[in-house]
């Protein structure tokens, strides 16, 4: 962990029931994939959420209705945040790790596509917000290559036991326009940078940089609420009326 604070959006994901074997003793709840976001303005545009194969995630009580899917180091933080049922003491419901999530169709706030599902990504990392990423690929190089692997490797898909109607019919969404990289920001960036898979970390370091930096200072939004609105006044609105009607809440470590 940094040494600054990082203030994240959590995004709120709703599962949409019937809920697999796994899930069973989560029926009759409102259950949630919560991604830890820096670009809340971005939701327009997800396709799919991100998962860790090999990571251990769990089912935690939120509320009185609500229950988290995250990482335990997560919902602990969450816990001394107010956002625990049990006032700093997270319970967990159901141990889960990241290959049962897989799949899970999703309702996600703002998204354009209504129904997304879980996928898996392979650089997510445990000790950084709550495991589960929200995929933007038109603005996210991460989320850009990964999708690419996925959708390029049926050997991939297969491996992770993913449908191909989970990842094939997802396509980028122009979303922000910046006028050096255009509507598909990501796609652009690892192009120029010639970025082959989601494993070439330097590569991708760099592309985030990029993209980041130029989408803040001169992203213009393309579609919604604040169409025609620079990203950086954007970004604050859209952030509190997720907050306000209940979709998404603060985060921080
Ligand atoms: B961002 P920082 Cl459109 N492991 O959200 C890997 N990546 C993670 C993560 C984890 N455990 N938790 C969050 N993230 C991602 C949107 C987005 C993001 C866009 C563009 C850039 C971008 C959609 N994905 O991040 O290390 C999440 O992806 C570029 C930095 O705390 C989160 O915001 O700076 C970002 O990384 C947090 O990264």
């Amino acid at each position: 962990e940094g040494v600054q604070p990082q203030d994240y959006t959590l995004i709120k994901m709703e599962v949409i029931p019937p809920f697999p074997p796994k899930l069973s003793a989560l029926e009759g709840r409102k259950v949630f994939l919560a991604a830890a976001t820096l670009r809340p303005e971005t939701m327009y545009g997800q396709t799919n959420a991100w998962v860790l194969p090999d990571g251990k995630y769990g089912a935690f009580e939120i509320n009185e209705t609500d229950v988290f899917i995250i990482t335990q180091r997560a919902a602990l933080n969450l816990a001394y945040q107010k956002f625990s049922r049990v006032p700093e003491k997270p319970t967990c419901l159901v141990e889960l790790s990241g290959s049962d999530l897989i799949g899970l169709p999703l309702k996600s706030p703002l998204s354009f596509n209504e129904i997304i599902y879980s996928l898996p990504m392979l650089t997510i990392l445990t000790d950084k917000g709550t495991g589960i990423v929200t995929s933007v690929p038109s603005d996210a190089p991460d989320d850009y290559m990964a999708m690419h692997d996925l959708k390029s490797k049926p050997a991939l898909r297969a491996k992770f036991g993913v449908k191909d109607e989970w990842v094939l019919p997802f396509e980028i969404i122009p979303i922000i326009n910046i006028p050096e990289f255009g509507d598909k920001p990501a796609e652009k960036v690892c192009t120029d940078l010639k970025i082959r898979s989601q494993n070439e970390k330097e590569k991708l370091a760099e592309a985030k940089r990029l993209t980041y930096l130029k989408g803040f200072t001169e992203g213009t939004l393309l579609v919604g609420e604040f169409t025609g609105r620079r990203v950086q006044e954007a970004k604050p609105l859209i952030r509190n009326k997720l907050i306000e009607t209940g979709q998404a809440i603060m985060y921080s470590e």
